[in-house]
């Protein structure tokens, strides 16, 4: 199945960096340039992604790196057939939370495969299409563990905040290696500031939708 007009955009960043927080507002201004979104997660996205996902972030599970990415990339695999390309294909946005750049970021940066390894395994697990664009929602570790140290961690969250600082590292490695694709974002400013950050990159990187056309 081929593409012809969506565009694939993620948000990307360590855990409390907002990503979540911003959907919403995101939804509304892709909307305002003309776009039909529709809105996606990884891990989940399609129906057996969202059953893994369960199993991903059980904190009372004990997984080594290769059953996460063995898992995480069943569930790719899965959302890219059933979500994805689909969404793309009508002409819609398709806007993630979260896509490969986070195996990059986690399996890769913090649990130190080696990335040539995970570029093999997606290879074979089909991942044909990249993000368009990429929101890098960038913050200091620290910072983001603040945010979120009243909820019950997951079982990513359980890491220490060295694991976060090598994830953040990746990410940013990652946005450097292609800055036509990434788009860096301050998110440890406050909501409306981030959300003004959005909103310029959006306008400048993103066309106004033809009518008709998704
Ligand atoms: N994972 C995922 C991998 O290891 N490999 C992979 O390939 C993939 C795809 C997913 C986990 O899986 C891992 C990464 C993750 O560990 P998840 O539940 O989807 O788990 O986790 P997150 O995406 O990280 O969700 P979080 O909720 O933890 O982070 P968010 O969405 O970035 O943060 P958000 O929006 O929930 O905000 C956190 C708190 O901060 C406040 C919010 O109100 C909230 O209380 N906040 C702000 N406060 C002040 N100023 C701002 N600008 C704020 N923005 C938000």
């Amino acid at each position: 199945m081929t593409d012809k007009t969506g565009i694939f955009i993620t948000l990307e960043g360590i855990e409390g960096a907002g990503k979540s927080t911003v959907l919403p507002f995101l939804t509304e201004q892709i909307e305002t340039l003309g776009y039909t979104v529709e809105r996606s997660r990884e891990p989940g996205g399609g129906p057996l992604g969202e059953a893994l996902r369960a199993i991903f972030l059980n904190p009372d599970l004990q997984l080594d790196v290769e059953e996460e990415l063995l898992l995480l990339y069943a569930g790719r695999h899965n959302h890219l057939r059933s979500r994805i390309l689909p969404a793309l294909a009508a002409g819609k946005v398709l806007l993630c939370d979260r896509y490969e750049d986070s195996t990059i970021a986690y399996q890769g940066g913090g649990r130190g495969v080696p990335l040539a390894r995970i570029a093999e395994l997606s290879h074979w697990a089909g991942i044909s299409r990249q993000p368009d664009l990429t929101f890098w929602l960038d913050i200091d570790p620290q910072l983001a563990a603040e945010r979120i140290r009243d909820r019950r961690p997951d079982r990513m969250e359980l890491e220490s905040i060295d694991f976060f600082r090598r994830a953040r590292a990746a990410f940013a490695e990652r946005a450097a290696s292609d800055p036509k694709r990434f788009c860096h974002i301050d998110a440890s400013q406050p909501l409306l500031q981030v959300q003004e950050q959005l909103r310029a990159a959006l306008l400048t990187r993103v066309p106004t939708h033809r009518s008709g056309n998704g």
